[in-house]
């Protein structure tokens, strides 16, 4: 834990003695001022030296020696020993944890700074392309670092240093008699149900697989009459589903279909009882892919909550829509480097069927860096 002291002295060099006896030579300065102490209104007083001190983890520098000798003049009269008024010392602990967020705060930034100066031609072009994107300064120094100055060395190393990052799982291969199922969850409105719509065009329109519609979100009706308006378009049986029971009687009423697409409710993460609802579905549905669906347009702190919530759900893919609005598609890279799941499909429009891409075929380097 970070320690921060001031040291007051007449001179710099008895401060700075007195400050090193006590943390040890690992403390380093963190402000170096003349303060004026007595006289009336700061007149008539005298100038002294305050350094304020921090130190990681204080190693007296005396500790293996003998006692130190007490100064022969103290440098400042020390004031009789008595219990300070609680108050006093509240104040002086607010003090102090201020001064120690600072500290670690600049420390941090000159760490940050210190890094991205070292970046030089394409290297440091791409490290600002990513920040401009949204993605963590953190993240993008760790990948600028890898990537050479020379621009023509740079854009291959860049394309793979991100595919690396980004690994997307493609779907099974789905054939005739063998049976895949994929649900979506997420929160309200990032685009499920949409894309639920542009998978069950593309499967049952291009691929000419049957595909059966599973839906738990029955909270709403509008929200049953849209999936619904899609499933007769495409002649596809949709089962709306309100108990794990349902459940598995759906997927009794569907086993001659290649492809069962599970569409569910958006949920608020923080609402336990419809997150447990949601829990119970899956464990009886058991889907080959769970898909987190996220928009790319959201706030990424919300992201990070969302992906907490989710994750122990059994999600294996991370989905993203809303590419084609989106100002900070960086959140991929964020939320990758905060879950192991590989990518599943990105969408880039309201469009059904075709605005959705599976990620591998989706161009990433060119949305991350814009080339
Ligand atoms: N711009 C853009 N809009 C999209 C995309 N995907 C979905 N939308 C729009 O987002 C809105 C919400 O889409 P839905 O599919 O109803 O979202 P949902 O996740 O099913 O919402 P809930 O069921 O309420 O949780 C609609 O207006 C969609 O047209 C996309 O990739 N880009
Ligand atoms: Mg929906």
């Amino acid at each position: 834990m970070m320690q921060v002291k001031r040291y007051t002295a007449p001179s710099y060099a008895e401060a700075l003695i007195r400050a090193k006896n006590e943390l040890g030579t690992n403390a380093i300065i963190v402000e170096n001022k003349k303060v004026r102490v007595g006289g009336i209104f700061g007149l008539f007083g005298r100038t002294v030296t305050e350094l304020t001190v921090a130190v990681d983890q204080p190693q007296p520098a005396a500790a293996n020696r003998a006692p130190a000798a007490p100064p022969v003049a103290p440098a400042q009269p020390v004031a009789p020993a008595q219990p300070a008024p609680d108050a006093g010392l509240d104040h002086i602990e607010r003090e102090m944890a201020a001064l120690r967020a600072a500290v670690v705060r600049l420390a941090n930034r000159d760490a940050g700074a210190a890094g991205s100066m070292q970046l030089r031609g394409y290297a440091r072009r791409v490290y600002e392309e990513l920040l401009a994107r949204g993605v963590e300064e953190e993240i993008a120094l760790e990948i600028s670092q890898q990537i050479s100055s020379d621009e023509a060395e740079g854009r291959a190393q860049i394309r793979e240093e991100l595919a690396r990052r980004l690994q997307s799982a493609p779907s099974a291969p789905i054939y005739r008699g063998k049976q895949l199922v994929v649900a979506l969850v997420g929160p309200t409105g990032v685009g499920k149900t949409t894309t639920i719509a542009k998978l069950a065009a593309h499967y049952s329109m291009d691929r000419r697989l049957s595909v059966g519609l599973i839906t738990s979100d029955t909270f709403r009706i509008a929200a049953i009459e849209q999936l619904r308006t899609y499933a007769e378009i495409m002649s596809q049986p949709l089962i709306a589903v309100d108990t794990p029971q349902d459940v598995a009687r759906a997927l009794r009423e569907l086993n001659r279909c290649d492809l069962i697409l599970v569409d569910t409710g958006g949920r608020n993460h923080r609402d336990t009882a419809r997150m447990q609802e949601l829990r119970e579905t899956l464990a009886v549905l058991r889907p080959d892919e769970t898909h987190l669906v996220y928009s790319l347009t959201a706030n990424p702190r919300d992201a990070y909550e969302a992906l907490e919530h989710y994750l122990p759900m059994g999600v294996n893919r991370l989905s993203f829509t809303k590419l084609d609005e989106a100002t900070a598609p960086g959140l991929i890279l964020n939320m990758r480097k905060r879950c192991d799941q590989p990518l599943g499909y990105i969408c880039h429009g309201q469009g059904v069927p075709d605005d959705i891409l599976p990620a591998e075929r989706t161009d990433l380097t060119k949305i991350l860096i814009g080339a």
